[in-house]
């Protein structure tokens, strides 16, 4: 099972040799998907915060370009955040962050590269680009693991076409 649908996917995605990690799907990875039935996707507002599984991290969705996310390469900004008493934004931790996108009903992600940028120096950080190549829910689990502190929180988004 494990091999066929990676078949599946090795044979619907084409990766573009210009360095820039396109992502061309064939038309049938592109049929609409009804977002309105989906249950389990997150309701897109700027600001939107996830507490980590651990509770040890807040994380928080400050911008999004395109906002709502779409099909395609989005831009995000997040802020992380300690939590508890000491509840404080967490700078220079850019490189112990991990953004990855996955479809859980197609068992697959991007092959995208998602660059982690220190924005603001503040606890803010520019996510780019969170590749979601197809229709469909798309859940993205950023994860830390700094200085002893693990968590992570998933930010899921639906996309209709
Ligand atoms: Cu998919």
């Amino acid at each position: 099972m494990r091999h066929l649908l990676f078949l599946a996917l090795g044979s619907s995605l084409s990766i573009g040799c210009g360095g820039g990690g396109d992502v061309t799907p064939d038309a049938d990875d592109l049929a609409p998907y009804n977002c309105a039935a989906e249950t389990r996707a997150d309701t897109f507002s700027l600001g939107l915060e996830k507490m980590g599984i651990n509770g040890l991290v807040n994380f928080k969705l400050l911008t999004a370009n395109p906002a709502p996310p779409a099909r395609g390469d989005n831009d995000w900004v997040i802020e992380v955040d300690s939590t508890g008493a000491s509840a404080a934004p967490m700078p220079g931790i850019g490189s112990d962050l991990k953004v990855v996108p996955y479809m859980p009903d197609h068992q697959h992600g991007t092959p995208v590269k998602i660059h982690v940028t220190d924005a603001q120096g503040q606890g803010q950080y520019e996510l780019s680009p969170v590749n979601l190549w197809m229709p469909g829910l798309w859940q993205t689990t950023i994860s830390i693991d700094a200085n002893g502190v693990k968590d992570s929180a998933v930010f899921a988004f639906c996309l209709a076409s």
